[in-house]
């Protein structure tokens, strides 16, 4: 359970942490399904793994990507081939605390992996993943559990708090790319506080709020399971970014027949080619392609 305090940092700087979520044996289960993947990946030299609803590759790798040297960066929605990931993110315990923030009933709408493998350069760049997926309301948030201890050091996130309260366009000469404007990089990090967090801690995170991280600069794994759960009375504007064969799907109470409207604007994109957010990014270095 979240604390009413919890609750009050979560509505006040758009995010909060519940500490030690996951238990040993389920994190356990969960990255050893995760180096099984990893290992497969070896055996691939481009992004792979098409059986998704929308046919993109369910495995990303990034540029550097070999054999001997594995950079998968991205599995996008585990918890469809994965009964480990199912049940950890449709647990009630972890559903319970998603129902505190936006309940009581709750929908699944997708989830992956970012991975920060040692000696990548994965980064994310500065973004509200409400613009990704925007619904009917904002009653929406991602639950981001911690598989590894999580660090500056090796490529925690950062949020910006209170930004889930401001809107920021995510296009570049009207194309959508994915990330705020450059101008914008230095006031983010002057506002940035990491999220600093030991393996098995979930931070539930505001749609709106800005976020994004570095590289891993350490020789430890950097791996995070990214779960979007939204209002039962939230509805998609767009068809899902990373569709799920459990979009939508209630993981808590019931349907809702209803839509509920927020009044406001909210910035509309195209469809992207890329399989992940890093190559829409401008991240173009994935495996199999020259990087720019
Ligand atoms: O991997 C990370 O550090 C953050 C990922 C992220 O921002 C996202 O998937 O929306």
């Amino acid at each position: 359970m979240l604390s009413r305090a919890d609750v009050i940092h979560y509505r006040e700087q758009g995010w909060v942490v519940a500490p030690a979520v996951a238990g040993a044996g389920e994190l356990e289960a969960m990255r050893a399904e995760l180096d099984r993947w990893i290992e497969e990946s070896r055996g691939h030299d481009a992004n792979y793994g098409h059986d998704t609803p929308d046919g993109k590759a369910r495995f990303d790798l990034e540029a550097g990507h070999g054999a001997e040297r594995p950079r998968l960066r991205r599995v996008a929605n585990p918890a469809d081939v994965s009964t480990v990931y199912r049940d950890f993110l449709w647990s009630e315990k972890v559903v319970d605390l998603v129902a505190q923030l936006v309940g009581p009933d709750v929908k699944f709408y997708d989830c992956k992996l970012n991975l920060k493998l040692p000696g990548t350069d994965t980064h994310v760049g500065w973004h509200q993943d409400h613009v990704y997926d925007p619904h009917t309301n904002d009653d929406m948030l991602a639950a981001l559990l911690a598989l590894d201890d999580v660090s500056e050091e090796n490529g925690c996130f950062w949020v910006v708090p209170g930004s889930h309260r401001e809107r920021y366009s995510h296009k570049r000469d009207g194309r959508f790319v994915g990330e705020t404007a450059p101008e914008l990089d230095a006031e983010f990090a002057h506002r940035a506080v990491p999220v600093v967090c030991a393996a098995g801690d979930l931070c539930l995170m505001h749609s709106w709020t800005v976020h994004g991280g570095g590289p891993n600069r350490s020789d430890r794994p950097r791996r995070i399971l990214i779960c979007d759960y939204v209002a039962a009375d939230a509805w998609p504007l767009l068809p899902p970014t990373v569709p799920s064969r459990y979009s939508g799907r209630i993981v808590r109470g019931k349907p809702s027949p209803v839509a509920r409207l927020r009044e406001g604007e909210i910035e509309m994109h195209e469809a992207y080619d890329d399989d992940s957010f890093f190559g829409l990014q401008g991240q173009k270095k994935t495996a199999g392609e020259d990087a720019p």
